[in-house]
């Protein structure tokens, strides 16, 4: 194995390394350090898709590191809580008060009475689901059912495909048609971005689904401004027309799909004319698109993550992905589909996660309002956050805040900067960023997984991730030792097939199969057990055939009849680095919309419905649909007047498939902020 330790020089170097962040990208970096001090941070050419360019966001990434709002401390609450004021204590002491108090309240109310509460975060192999798992399995605490993000398209593809892998970035250029649908990578995977435009110039014709005229909707041949939530009847009348005019490719269908009269039948209740009333777009436009799809191969459909956001997101995202099976459109190079590649390597749970432990209850972590405020059996009495920020980036905020207000909840949060969460903890913790410890990078857009490694020094007292709880569990009796996070890698790195390993710790890049390039239907096949696509699985339809591709409607009200989707933004991932923004978030609405309530541009306005109000400011355009209102997701609470940022609007009801959340169900009004 080559050298992985940090580079000591003093002198200016460079050092190759990785982006972990939530993002699909995972591109590789090439970091500037002098003197200990990270100077620049850029792409590089390691990982073929990141072609050197890399976001404003992680360019800029040393202002989060060297930030004002950094943790380098651990921290214990002196105010009340909320206030955020707190005093330095030492890691043993901020560690045995968080073990004092787990062995309390397990002996008291039972391990289940403590939640641990994480996503994303750093998203890499090592800062999730390592030693924090193997503690909380074997101590006994609740489960966390991990919703707030691609469940419903998990499911989707897991249960039409088993998550076979995806058509990567650079097979795109092959396409004749591109469709791009409740994706907007030109924010959230800008590396496709490139690669479509390519496609574009040798002549293929690029279509958008999205209620938003992104910035590629733009550049489209076809944009559908489909009401945010009616992507399932847009999906299902594409599909009857397939059927019913012959386009659709029985002899594919008939050798590798099951269950395909159950979902002929369900297509068959969306002719064109229905569902473009449903979705508020010309009849004429979808009987276009789904002409153009049948016409054209190859054909390659951009499954995002802006459609599953719903209550029919898990039916949604299926008739999506069923669209190349019914079309006939795999077997060729730039044919199929993208959802995401994070099941590729077949890497399979983690050591740690296959640690034994009672078979304890299992919380979705989009009821975290409920579970604080509600749930008594047992109450949660102690809530462990790390890589989350769920103060503003879960469903239905103020009942989370309430729950975080309780004073009988001992809430630890283990985070980089003092977030609006960390602001509500007992104990604060501070964390190291992927700047400074080691990690694996796993691509889910790319089929692509590289090394992480510190390029500078821990900033004052922060510490990785495995390393601490492994700490933590060592106090409780639970532990295998302490070890730091190169040692974690290579135990990590052991469980890797001998190929993956080899470039992961040799080159930093490990070699992806198929040459990172699969043809679905080629060289990869369904996962699902007799490698068939499963139109209309048994396992979702809980006995009830009718249960799948099932509409719901449209939860506008007279009172609250905008809605409020919030897509990522260019600024921030989710709510990281949302410390930096600078300026009060505004709330988009089309031109129609404003003149109807008399609002103008740059109007300080309320937002509001039965679960809260937003108070931010107006920005008028009309890349937003008449009916449709937007904020960006991720806000921190300073990014508004009052505090209370878009998920404050969002009610914790679950989508039709895996319980996921309805971020874009949110249905709102709008009116003037009177001024005080
Ligand atoms: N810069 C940046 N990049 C990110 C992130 C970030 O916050 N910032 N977040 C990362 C994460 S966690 C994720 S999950 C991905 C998400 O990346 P995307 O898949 O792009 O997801 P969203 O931004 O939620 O929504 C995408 C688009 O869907 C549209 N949309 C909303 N509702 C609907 C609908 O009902 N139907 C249709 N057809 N479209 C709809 C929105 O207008 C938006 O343009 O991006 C990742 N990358
Ligand atoms: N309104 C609205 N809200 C949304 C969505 C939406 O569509 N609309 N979409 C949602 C989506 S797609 C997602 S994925 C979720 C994400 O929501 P969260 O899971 O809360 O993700 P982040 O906001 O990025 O917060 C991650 C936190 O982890 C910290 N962190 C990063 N690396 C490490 C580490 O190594 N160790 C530790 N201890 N901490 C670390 C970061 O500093 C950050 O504070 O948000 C959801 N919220
Ligand atoms: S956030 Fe995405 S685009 Fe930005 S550097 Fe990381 S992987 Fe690349
Ligand atoms: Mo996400």
């Amino acid at each position: 194995m080559t050298d992985i330790a940090p580079p000591r020089s003093w002198g200016r170097t460079t050092v190759e390394t990785a982006c972990p962040l939530d993002c699909p990208d995972a591109c590789s970096l090439s970091v500037a350090i002098e003197r200990g001090r990270i100077v620049k941070i850029d792409g590089s050419t390691a990982q073929p898709s990141t072609r050197g360019f890399i976001c404003a966001k992680v360019r800029r990434f040393d202002r989060r590191v060297y930030g004002e709002d950094r943790l380098t401390r651990p921290l214990a609450r002196r105010g009340s809580k909320g206030a955020g004021r707190f005093a330095r204590v030492a890691w043993d002491e901020a560690l045995d008060l968080i073990a004092g108090r787990m062995r309390e309240i397990a002996a008291r109310r039972g391990g289940e009475a403590i939640l641990p509460f994480y996503y994303g975060g750093s998203n890499g192999l090592l800062t999730q689901d390592t030693t924090d798992a193997a503690l909380f399995r074997r101590f006994g605490a609740s489960r966390l059912a991990r919703t707030v993000c691609a469940a419903p398209t998990g499911a989707a593809n897991a249960a039409l495909y088993g998550k076979m892998p995806s058509v990567t970035y650079a097979d795109y250029v092959h396409a004749r048609l591109i469709v791009v649908w409740g994706a907007n990578p030109s924010a959230s995977g800008i590396h496709l971005v490139p690669v479509i435009r390519e496609a574009q110039r040798r002549g293929a014709a690029l279509v958008v689904v999205d209620p938003r005229r992104t910035p590629l909707a733009r550049l489209a041949d076809l944009h559908l401004p489909v009401r945010p939530g009616t992507d399932l009847p847009v999906a299902l009348a594409v599909h009857h027309v397939l059927f019913e005019q012959g386009l659709a490719d029985e002899a594919f269908l008939a050798a590798h799909a099951t269950h395909v009269d159950r979902f002929r039948a369900r297509a068959a209740e969306w002719p064109i004319a229905r569902a473009a009333a449903e979705a508020g777009i010309e009849a004429e436009a979808l009987g276009r698109f789904a002409r153009l799809y049948a016409a054209s191969s190859p054909a390659v459909i951009r499954c995002g993550w802006g459609l599953e956001r719903n209550r029919n997101g898990g039916s949604a995202a299926m008739a999506v992905l069923a669209l190349p099976a019914v079309a006939g459109k795999f077997g060729v190079r730039g044919g199929g589909y993208s959802m995401s590649n994070s099941a590729s390597w077949e890497l399979g749970p983690s050591r740690w996660q296959a640690t034994p432990g009672p078979p304890t209850r299992v919380v979705n972590m989009n009821h975290l309002g409920r579970a604080l405020t509600e749930y008594d059996d047992p109450p949660v009495e102690m809530l462990f956050v790390y890589n989350c920020n769920p103060a503003v980036t879960m469903p239905d905020q103020n009942r989370v805040l309430r729950g975080l207000e309780r004073e009988d909840l001992f809430t630890v949060v283990f985070d980089q900067v003092m977030t609006d969460t960390a602001r509500y903890a007992d104990v604060v913790l501070p964390a190291t960023t992927f700047l400074e410890h080691y990690d694996v990078a796993k691509g889910y857009g790319p089929i692509a997984l590289q090394l992480v490694r510190p390029v500078i020094e821990a900033l004052g007292e922060a510490r990785p991730n495995g390393e601490v709880f492994a700490d933590l569990a060592a106090r409780l009796g639970l532990g295998d030792g302490v070890p730091d996070d190169a040692a974690l890698l290579l135990q990590a790195a052991a469980d890797l097939p001998e190929t993956v390993r080899a470039g992961l710790l040799e080159r930093g890049v490990a070699s992806p199969p198929h040459d990172g390039a699969p043809i679905q239907f080629v060289d990869v096949f369904p996962r699902t057990p007799g490698g068939m696509v499963d139109l209309c699985p048994d396992l979702l339809t809980t006995g009830d055939p009718d249960a799948l591709y099932r509409y719901r409607p449209d939860p506008a009200t007279a009172d609250h009849p905008l809605a409020l989707i919030s897509p990522a933004s260019e600024k921030t991932i989710s709510s990281s680095l949302g410390e930096l923004r600078a300026h009060t978030a505004s709330l988009a609405m089309h031109p129609d919309d404003a003149a109807a309530r008399g609002l103008n541009e740059g109007d300080p306005v309320r937002v509001f419905n039965d679960l809260g109000e937003v108070h931010c400011g107006l920005a008028l355009t009309d890349h937003v649909r008449p009916g449709t209102v937007a904020l960006a997701k991720g806000l921190w609470r300073k990014s508004t007047y009052n505090g209370a940022t878009g998920t404050a609007l969002v009610p914790d009801s679950l989508a039709d498939l895996a319980g996921g959340a309805c971020f874009n169900d949110a249905r709102v009004q709008v009116a003037i902020l009177a001024r005080h």
